[in-house]
């Protein structure tokens, strides 16, 4: 596979600082040699650039940051979209969560994708739902066409017309929503398994039909991981834990499962935050679960039981 790094040292769609580093971070914890002794070849595209916080002033309290985010999103989504053309696979290293939608923008463009959601949030507010005007909480609703205008088409940019269709989006181990960010959920008609659909299911089981609904759009589908959907025990830096998350292994299953559907085209790596982190732990496992999602294995290449 040929894999190309894009780091994003964006921060000014979270709440608080530092996901800015997390690119970093993940770079320094060995994503790029790690990968290669899996075989794949590595294209560091270095990061983009991004607006620093203290030097700008906050804009619409609705919509904070939406003109410097903006800009490193259209970047974010032409290197995207020209890596897929490629035949490349993008890997994105955040970064906020604001990115996922230039990545899977990008991805969209002149495709018919689906979108798997990992992430304890739903990231589906819009301006009026969401209860902080922090962008990282609204990307996935600006994918599939709710919210401002702005976001929705990233001001009327070349890569606007990138819309993904809900029926196609699968959101995985959420467990914090806001109530009017639910109601969109619903009827936009995003599949959501929550938290306890995988104390019921299993995760094995409920990967299958997560990956079953982003699957059916016909050119594979992108994967956005939020580090915080993982248990603040195993991913302590991250901006905004949420307690009963996924265990290490649960995170490394549903990695497997994606890269053995053979179908995932782009991957995003986001709120990994250095500054509230544990000697880089969080950083440590991101690689770990993208390693996964790229092929590595203990034993099996392909499980003999696992047909997807
Ligand atoms: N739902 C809250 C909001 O909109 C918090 C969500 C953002 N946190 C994230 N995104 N890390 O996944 O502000
Ligand atoms: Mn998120
Ligand atoms: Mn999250």
């Amino acid at each position: 596979m040929l894999i190309d790094l894009i780091g994003v040292p964006l921060d000014l769609g979270a709440g608080r600082r530092g996901v800015d580093m997390g690119p970093s971070a993940i770079r320094y914890a060995g994503l790029r040699s790690q990968l290669e002794e899996l075989g794949h070849t590595v294209i560091d595209r270095g990061n983009l650039t991004a607006s620093i916080a203290e030097t700008l002033p906050v804009g619409d309290l609705t919509l904070r940051y939406f003109e410097p985010i903006r800009d490193t999103l259209i970047q974010l989504a032409s290197e995207v979209d020209q890596s897929c053309s490629q035949g490349h696979v993008p890997v994105v290293l955040g970064g906020d969560h604001s990115l996922g939608l230039g990545s899977v923008s990008g991805a969209a463009h002149n495709r018919d994708i689906g979108v798997l959601w990992i992430d304890a949030h739903g990231d589906f507010n819009i301006p009026s739902t969401s209860p902080s005007g922090n962008i990282h909480g609204m990307p996935l609703a600006a994918l599939c066409g709710y919210g401002d205008e702005r976001l929705i088409h990233l001001s009327g940019q070349r890569l606007a017309n990138s819309m993904i269709n809900p029926h196609r989006v699968a959101l995985v181990a959420v467990r914090d929503l806001d109530p009017e960010e639910r109601q969109l959920l619903t009827e936009a008609g995003v599949q959501v398994f929550a938290t306890e659909y995988i104390d019921r299911y299993g995760m094995y089981e409920t990967m299958v039909r997560a990956i079953s609904v982003a699957n059916q759009a016909r050119d594979g589908f992108y994967v956005s991981f939020d580090l915080d959907v993982l248990d603040p025990a195993v991913a302590p830096g991250v901006g905004t834990p949420v307690p009963g998350g996924l265990t290490y292994r649960e995170a490394h299953l549903a990695a497997e499962l994606i890269a053995e559907s053979g179908r995932m085209i782009g991957l995003d790596i986001v709120e990994v935050n250095p500054i509230l982190d544990d000697r880089n732990c969080t950083a440590t496992v991101a690689v770990e679960i993208a390693l996964s999602a790229l092929g590595k294995r203990v034993w099996h290449k392909q499980h003999p039981r696992t047909a997807l």
